[in-house]
């Protein structure tokens, strides 16, 4: 019995010791000074409330800090590249900003003050930056922003200010980028739409290789966008043209037929060639996938994927409409609810499938039903672990009703 009790207390001992090591570990981690500023590369990230950029500084100055008891370089090289040194400063002693010679090339001088014998370091003339929640807000010159109260909300619809998600202070860092793929699983989208159509996805392995050898990338994001095609340089015979008659070029006029002569593209007419390009087995899929009639036009002809798609992405600061979370973004519309807002779990798997194979990074969800958890787990279990599920709380439905299929640490799941 006393041998046990021995043993226990043993274990409490080392449990005990074990505790502290991890204590200390833990203290170690928190003194970790995050406020230093330093001349590293690492400086990028957002210090106290700014952010250093280490490519941005004087091309003219540097910060000498001198070794104590001197006050100039010892170098005759550092001392040729200077133009002035202005007075320590009374905080740093020894610490003094150098005027470089005009004549003198910034990365040679930098070279000859670190290496100068009386100089104990030095570092560029670094430029601080706000942090973007310190910059001034971005507004966007859409007309009908004034009504999404969502993205801000100054009371103009009698509700409370500032109740929203602070879109135009966001939009101070980002507007979103072209190379941003957003899949809307849902009724379709409206990709003729004038305030979505150049946000509307286009599947670069389905462009007809007859096309696409004459497009330019106008905006240099390595892609073929609906940005691209809506610049003349990409249009006419042996590119697009506007098919459709709607004054841009949309999803519309790449869905298209492809006109022939002898079974080759003659340069008028659509994208749509009738063949599987990119051979994902579905057949002219240019502009997302309708998996609800198994046909390459998810066109929406019900209206609530258009409408999340506007929130998403609609063009923003383009002088029209309102403008999306995102103003730039490529929207993949995949469909496989039909125009009653119903769909099968089967088709909302195959569009989950396609989203993941094509690039999204992030797909919307915007519907629920009590499904099995199982079978959206499965096709779940190889995405990149980036994809992210945005799915609103529906207040109205079934505690049992699944809203959220995924519970897996690869995926966020947003409710
Ligand atoms: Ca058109
Ligand atoms: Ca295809
Ligand atoms: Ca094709
Ligand atoms: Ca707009």
């Amino acid at each position: 019995m006393r041998g046990l009790h021995d043993r226990v207390r043993q274990c409490r001992r080392s449990q005990r010791r074990a505790v502290r090591r991890r204590e200390q570990v833990l203290l170690f981690e928190a003194l970790e000074s995050r406020f230093l500023l330093t001349a590293t590369a690492d400086d990028s990230r957002p210090v106290g409330g700014v952010t250093v950029d280490p490519l941005a500084h004087s091309s003219s100055s540097l910060i000498v800090q001198f070794r104590p008891g001197a006050s100039a370089p010892g170098s005759l090289s550092a001392y040729q590249a200077m133009q002035t040194v202005d007075p320590a400063w009374a905080l740093t002693p020894g610490m003094h900003k150098v005027e470089i010679n005009a004549i003198s090339d910034y990365q040679s001088a930098l070279a000859a003050f670190s290496q100068d014998p009386n100089v104990a370091f030095v570092e560029p003339d670094y430029r601080i930056q706000l942090q973007a929640d310190q910059l001034p807000a971005v507004t966007p010159n859409d007309p009908d922003f004034n009504q999404t109260w969502g993205l801000n909300n100054v009371g103009q619809t009698g509700g409370t200010p500032g109740a929203d998600i602070h879109a135009p202070g966001a939009w101070a860092e980002t507007t979103g980028s072209t190379t941003t793929i957003v899949a809307v699983i849902d009724t379709g989208v409206d990709y003729n739409h004038p305030d979505l159509y150049e946000n509307i996805w286009i599947n670069q392995k389905e462009i007809p290789a007859s096309r696409k050898q004459n497009l330019t990338d106008i905006d240099g994001d390595g892609l073929i966008t609906f940005r691209d095609l809506n610049d003349p340089a990409n249009q006419g015979a042996g590119k697009i043209t506007d098919i459709n008659k709607d004054g841009r070029i949309d999803g519309g006029d790449l869905l298209s037929a492809m006109k022939k002569t002898g079974g080759t593209d003659n340069g008028n007419g659509g994208w749509a060639d009738g063949s599987d390009t990119d051979h994902n087995g579905q057949v002219d899929d240019l502009v997302g996938y309708n998996f609800a009639s198994q046909s390459n036009d998810p066109m929406d002809d019900h209206f609530h994927g258009t409408h999340v798609s506007g929130t998403i992405g609609a063009m923003g600061n383009d002088g029209f409409g309102v403008a999306g979370i995102n103003w730039q973004v490529e929207i993949m519309p995949l469909k496989f609810l039909d125009s009653s807002g119903g769909g099968y779990e089967s088709d909302a798997i195959n569009a989950l499938n396609y989203a993941v194979a094509n690039g999204a990074v992030v797909s919307n969800n915007s519907w629920g039903a009590a499904i099995s958890r199982r079978r959206f787990k499965r096709p779940c279990r190889t995405p990149p672990s980036t994809v992210t599920f945005l799915l609103p709380r529906r207040a109205t439905m079934a505690r049992t009703t699944i809203h959220t299929p995924f519970i897996r640490p690869a995926i966020t799941s947003i409710t």
